[in-house]
């Protein structure tokens, strides 16, 4: 029970039998366990070994999500979805270690010498029996503005995407669709259902609570507050098979709910923090 160190991050394991193991590189969490069963997706190709981004469990997306920018140049020379989630982060602190839950907090390093703004970056994560809240929290500590993107890029794992229905999310608000060159497109109220790939990115989600139903009796809740916008992701055979850290049929096993706040840049005066959460139950 609590919490071990490895040498490649920490395991957290709860009085009620949930567990949860998050690399330092990234501040990745690659396993979320409950009720005896894994409830993220991983790819077996992805590489683990801090050489790329890691393929499935929650990356944390900053300071850009998505290709870069054209400008300002700190910006446009970033890789896609940015730099935190190749970065080696530090165990910071166990805030919590109770029969009901553990939550610990992670630092990210100083940014790559490029990228220069100063930012204190931390990521809260708390592990309850049926729960895992990952917090980001960021604080401008410049003396100039700081603008960013942020998302947790989460893999759930699924039995059978075409099984899934994700509701509560198309309605009242407007989507980027990437599929078609970023078209935006009026949400239509309907439930998604997966028959093709999906790469949606919506805008100030009224909601704030997303359910994912798969289709075999169980499900997850996603809440998030301070985000605002939330991916929706599989690229089904179509395109997840010219994806090369991704395993055989691997699109069939996950479906990406990413809460964020990507539409628009995230603007922070010197001092200001932002909170950015997410809550993913078990159904
Ligand atoms: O969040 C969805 C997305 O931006 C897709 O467009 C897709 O490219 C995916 O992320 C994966 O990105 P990655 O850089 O991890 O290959």
């Amino acid at each position: 029970m609590g919490v071990t160190e490895t040498d490649k991050g920490v395991i957290i394991n709860t009085e009620s039998g949930s567990s949860a193991e998050i690399y330092y590189y990234g501040a990745h969490v690659v396993s979320w366990k409950s009720g005896g069963k894994e409830r993220l997706f991983m790819s077996s190709k992805s590489a683990l070994d801090g050489s790329k981004a890691i393929r499935g469990g929650i990356p944390v997306v900053f300071p850009i999500f998505g290709p870069p920018p054209t400008s300002p140049p700190e910006y446009a020379s970033l890789s896609q979805h940015g730099f935190a989630r190749n970065q080696i982060w530090k165990l910071d602190k166990i805030i919590m270690d109770r029969p009901e839950g553990i939550s610990i907090r992670f630092l990210a390093p100083s940014p790559p010498e490029s990228f220069q703004h100063k930012y204190k970056l931390a990521y809260v994560i708390t592990l309850s029996e049926h729960q895992l809240c990952t917090d980001i929290h960021i604080i401008n500590e410049d003396e100039k503005e700081f603008k960013f993107q942020t998302l947790l890029h989460t893999y759930l794992a699924i039995p059978d995407y075409k099984k899934i229905k994700i509701s509560n999310i198309n309605k009242g608000t407007t989507y980027k669709d990437k599929i078609l060159d970023g078209k935006l497109v009026q949400s239509d109220g309907e439930d998604i259902i997966i028959d093709k790939p999906i790469d949606r990115v919506y805008h100030k989600v009224p909601s704030q609570e997303i359910f994912v139903d798969d289709g075999a009796g169980s499900g997850y809740k996603v809440r998030f507050r301070g985000f605002e916008d939330v991916t929706v992701w599989n690229p089904t055979e179509e395109v997840g098979k010219g994806i090369a850290d991704m395993e055989d049929k691997g699109w069939e096993k996950y479906v990406c709910i990413e809460p964020g706040y990507v539409r628009e840049f995230k603007s922070l005066a010197p001092g200001e923090e932002f909170l950015g959460q997410q809550v993913l139950t078990v159904l």
